[in-house]
């Protein structure tokens, strides 16, 4: 421990692994690089990153020893994992002392048990948000919706939700409505509702800085947004031009920012995903000033390369700078506290603020929420998406490398933009990956603005789509038994075959291959033009696949395989002595009957099954666990 320095640093063993950290790039095992918690809006998820949208702080070393570490620290912390030196782990803050919480255990999973009991029960959705969701950035209009919802009924596609991003706001103010293109908006959502359509609509942190804005004047009433040193809001420009930020560190503040969630609870939403809450700040008028003061000043000068740095990084740093978190302050109890040294808090405390405010305002009811920044904790009052990915192969990959980094952290309802967010993406890429959003609890294709339009009913390949995403609908049952059981017992939906098979030494490198749930094993594809993949097989499985032709089913022996997978299929693997109940299907949530559910199993097998109306939270009755049993 070095006080001055605020590190901590330890020996790895050779061997050594480390799990954890959550939302981040690279692998499941971490050690080999270094990485950040620092909550960060950056659309380029590369390898050479060391911090996403999130600060996960938490890790599991699997060494000699197994242990976990929570550090809990609101500001940047730096994490290196032999990185420098390859037996050397250290831990670094940027100003305060730390909160470390050393997690013992009997193994991995009982570790990351708990953790999760420490950190309190994971955010449970409505059954609905188990369903395919369709974004897009953004749909204009509530025709332009209207066509999405009518093809994908048609094309007999099954989906639940749509997606709202930013273009539905009046002048991106959060809680007003566009109402042109979104006339009577009440009577919108109640027309989807009646064809089992979901509407999520996006919040954004900032609120748009304008007198005669209600939430705005009402938010300076409340003395409810973050201010500079002289006690006057701060205001950064985002979508709506320039905004405040409401201080959702600080108890009233939040009340009153959660209670906005109102005005569109009552119009019949009861789903929404919070966005921009690193918080993202693209410029403020200061520092947009200065620039425009360079290169003024640089106006008639020489166009040497000095002159062309200049000119450049006046203008490249304006975006998300780290100085501007310097410059607010939140109210915490009576003191004022600098933003930056609670900047990872943001993002967690504008869900908390939705999800205390459900808790008032709905409280019999679940709500849809998720959201792209976050910090342990949050984990209670919502999921997350995993932020702008692309439409590259390997963020199919890392999509699924951070599912388990992810659930250790408590955040079981998750998932990535499937196909892509940035980029175009191809009709191979999008099936590959929704055979993967299959099985993750968030299931939703979202894309950027000018990117491919990738609703899936847009693709010559209709019957694979189709067949892809009913899969979904046929395994409900079980995905959301599990992801039940996980979140009320705290355990990982998601783990890498190392928690599992602890004797096998093979699997402490396979970070392709994922458990699910008790029962499956699953293998996705993730590379263009590969006709299948290996796999390997700890102990005998049976392999399953649900293909154009209904499903098949194959035993296979230990060890490594090569299984083909058609772009049309979805594959699992069944592990022996357990069983998966399975639904037939549906056009949308609603339509599943999940009371009358086939099994499939890999020899005589129970299962515990956790089946309740998905709606109400009534979650511990014991009644809804039953338990399945399978002969063969
Ligand atoms: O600056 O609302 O991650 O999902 O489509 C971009 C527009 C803001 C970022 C989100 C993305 C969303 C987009 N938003």
């Amino acid at each position: 421990l070095d006080e001055e320095k605020r590190s901590f640093t330890r020996t790895m063993d050779d061997e050594e692994i480390v799990y954890g950290l959550g939302e981040n790039v690279r692998g499941i095992n971490k050690r080999g690089w270094h990485y950040e918690s620092m909550c960060c809006d950056d659309m380029n998820q590369t390898e050479d990153r060391t911090a996403l949208y999130c600060a996960h702080n938490f890790f599991v070393v699997d060494g000699k020893e197994q242990f976990g570490v929570f550090i809990d620290y609101p500001g940047v912390l730096g994490f290196d994992f032999g990185y420098t030196k390859r037996e050397l782990m250290q831990v670094t803050a940027s100003d305060w002392n730390m909160d470390v919480y050393i997690v013992t255990g009997e193994s991995l999973k009982d570790i990351v048990k708990q953790f999760r009991n420490l950190i309190g029960r994971s955010y449970i959705p409505p059954l609905w948000g188990f369903g395919f969701g369709q974004s897009r950035y953004s749909y204009m209009s509530e025709d332009e919706v209207r066509e999405v919802v009518e093809k994908y009924r048609e094309s007999g596609i099954p989906f639940d939700a749509i997606y709202l991003d930013i273009d539905y706001m009046d002048h991106y103010k959060d809680f007003t409505l566009n109402s042109e293109t979104f006339p009577d908006f009440p009577a919108f959502v109640q027309e989807m509702k009646e064809k089992n359509v979901h509407l999520v609509p996006i919040i954004d942190a900032g609120v748009k800085q304008e007198e005669g804005y209600d939430i705005y004047d009402d938010g300076m009433k409340h003395g409810a947004f973050c201010v500079k040193e002289d006690g006057t809001p701060f205001v950064g420009a985002v979508w709506p031009g320039e905004a405040v930020f409401p201080d959702v560190l600080n108890k009233e503040a939040r009340a009153w920012f959660g209670s906005n969630y109102k005005i569109l609870l009552d119009q019949g939403i009861d789903g929404f995903w919070n966005d921009m809450n690193e918080p993202s700040i693209f410029y403020t008028p200061e520092r947009m000033k200065q620039s425009f003061e360079t290169i003024e000043s640089l106006k008639g000068q020489d166009l040497s390369r000095d002159n062309y740095f200049k000119l450049m990084f006046s203008v490249v740093t304006l975006s998300n700078n780290p100085e501007y978190y310097k410059t607010f302050y939140h109210n915490i109890d009576g003191e004022l506290v600098r933003h930056d040294r609670v900047h990872n808090l943001y993002g967690y405390n504008m869900t908390r603020a939705a999800g205390e405010a459900f808790e008032r305002l709905v409280p019999d009811k679940r709500v849809l929420m998720f959201s792209r920044s976050s910090y342990i904790g949050m984990h209670r009052y919502g999921g997350m998406w995993q932020g702008d990915n692309k439409a590259w192969w390997s963020h199919l990959l890392m999509n699924l490398k951070e599912m388990p980094s992810l659930n250790m952290c408590g955040f079981l309802y998750t998932g990535a933009d499937l196909g892509g967010f940035g980029s175009d993406t191809t009709e191979d890429l999008m099936l590959r990956w929704l055979a993967l959003g299959v099985f993750t609890p968030l299931m939703r294709s979202h894309a950027a603005q000018r990117s491919r339009y990738h609703e899936t009913y847009l693709f010559d390949a209709h019957e694979s789509f189709k067949s892809v995403i009913s899969t979904r609908y046929r395994l409900l049952p079980y995905i959301y038994s599990e992801y039940m059981k996980a979140a009320l017992r705290g355990e990982m939906m998601f783990r890498p075959l190392a928690f599992d098979y602890t004797d096998d030494k093979r699997v402490k490198t396979v970070e392709d291959q994922m458990l699910v749930g008790d029962s499956i094993m699953i293998a996705p594809v993730y590379e263009q033009n590969a006709a299948g993949r290996t796999v390997y097989l700890p102990e005998p499985m049976k392999l399953v696949r649900f293909g154009l032709d209904g499903i098949t089913e194959e035993v296979l022996p230990a060890g490594d395989h090569y299984v083909e997978v058609a772009l049309s299929d979805v594959i699992l693997f069944i592990r022996p002595n357990r069983l998966i109940p399975l639904s037939s299907g549906g056009q949308c949530v609603e339509d599943v009957d999940f009371q009358n559910v086939e099994l499939l199993s890999f020899g005589p097998a129970e299962y515990e099954y956790y089946h309740d109306n998905g709606y109400e939270k009534d979650y511990d009755n014991p009644d809804h666990i039953t338990v399945l049993r399978s002969a063969e």
